[in-house]
């Protein structure tokens, strides 16, 4: 009897052992045939012994294989339920299938050209100022020489939001905002989103981003004007374009010049593109001489200093870069549009 008490106490110590290393179903029941087995388990082994007791020991001893084994069972059976509800889970998740795929986010591409453009007046020297998006009547026209009820107003309308706020038609209002607190010389860019009144098509949009440039210094010429215009855009462009000024006007530049740039949509072959008309040629800037009474409205001497400016539509510019038919693409929130930018 003592022999087979202390048999069962080292089988169950073997027993916590080997259960506890126990990882699948197949050494699941490799456990259970080691211990179970009919004819050659373990405790078959103690039923045999346990013939051989004499009678009046064999109740308890009966009773101590029985709680044995019953503890076999329990946790073999606690760890099949265990392997089930694993197996379930597999199941239920398809480890095969492919991933729901995770887009990263991508900055739109108009600011990834934005980023771009500002890179290049950057490395000219230039910094980057900001100005207000609601402005009042005398920033976005009377300092820039557009008096009320002035006929080139019409080409600038725009949203109103009183007799005196309206949305900024230009990025212009902030040369004279600069103007008022800096004193020459001054070498700026101001990129920023304007507003019209316009109907939108290929090329025009009501809401849409322009990049204003402003130097004002002594001695500075109508050629500094060009030279810069002209190395920025062979340096947007990687000179693949043409470019031309043509006289223009406005309030605040004298002289006055528009920029075209050859139209890289159709390259001037098909006469009905809807981007260049067929004409071959792009307007993509304004800009000209500031005009002297601009800079006497800030207290700048137009005898002692003078200065140059732009101002460039960035959705225009990077339609031509990316040679995108329709500005409004930019605008429609189509990720398979925006994703082709993405910088991933
Ligand atoms: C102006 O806005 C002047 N402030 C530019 C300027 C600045 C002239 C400094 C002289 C000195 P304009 O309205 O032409 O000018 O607009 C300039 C550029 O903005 C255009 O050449 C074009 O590229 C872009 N643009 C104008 N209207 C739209 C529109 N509706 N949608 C998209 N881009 C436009």
């Amino acid at each position: 009897m003592k022999d087979l008490k202390s048999k069962i106490e080292q089988y169950r110590k073997e027993f916590e052992e080997a259960v506890s290393e126990v990882r699948d179903s197949a050494a699941l029941q490799k456990l259970r045939n080691l211990y179970l087995s009919r004819k050659k388990g373990y405790v078959a082994g103690l039923m045999d012994q346990l013939k051989t007791l004499p009678n009046e020991a064999k109740r308890d001893a009966g009773q101590l294989i029985n709680t044995f084994k019953d503890h076999i069972q329990a946790e073999l059976q606690k760890l099949q339920d265990t392997f089930q509800k694993q197996k379930k889970y597999v199941k239920a998740v398809d480890l095969t299938l492919p991933g729901t795929k995770c887009y990263w986010g991508a900055p739109h591409p108009l600011r990834v050209f934005q980023e771009k453009m500002e890179d290049i007046f950057l490395r000219m020297g230039f910094s980057i100022e900001d100005g207000p998006e609601i402005e009042t009547d005398y920033y976005n026209f009377e300092a820039l020489n557009f008096p009320p009820h002035h006929p080139a107003r019409d080409d600038w309308d725009t949203l109103y939001i009183n007799d005196d706020l309206l949305l900024r038609t230009h990025t212009s209002p902030v040369q004279i905002r600069v103007m008022e607190k800096k004193k020459p010389p001054i070498r700026i860019i101001i990129p920023g989103k304007v507003f019209r009144k316009e109907t939108p098509d290929p090329t025009h949009a009501p809401m849409f981003f322009q990049m204003e440039g402003l130097v004002v210094d002594l001695g500075i010429t109508f050629a500094d004007l060009k030279g810069t215009l002209d190395f920025f855009l062979k340096a947007m462009f990687h000179n693949k374009i043409k470019i031309r000024f043509r006289p223009s006007f406005f309030p605040f530049t004298e002289p006055s010049a528009e920029v075209d740039i050859s139209c890289t949509v159709c390259n001037g072959k098909k006469d009905d593109c809807r981007v260049c008309g067929g004409t071959g040629w792009v307007e993509i800037l304004g800009a000209g001489m500031v005009d002297p009474q601009v800079l006497k409205n800030v207290n700048i001497d137009p005898e002692k200093y003078s200065g140059f400016a732009f101002g460039m539509g960035i959705d225009r510019t990077a339609m031509f870069e990316y040679q995108i038919p329709d500005m409004r693409l930019f605008y429609e929130n189509d990720l398979r549009f925006i994703r082709e930018f993405s910088r991933k």
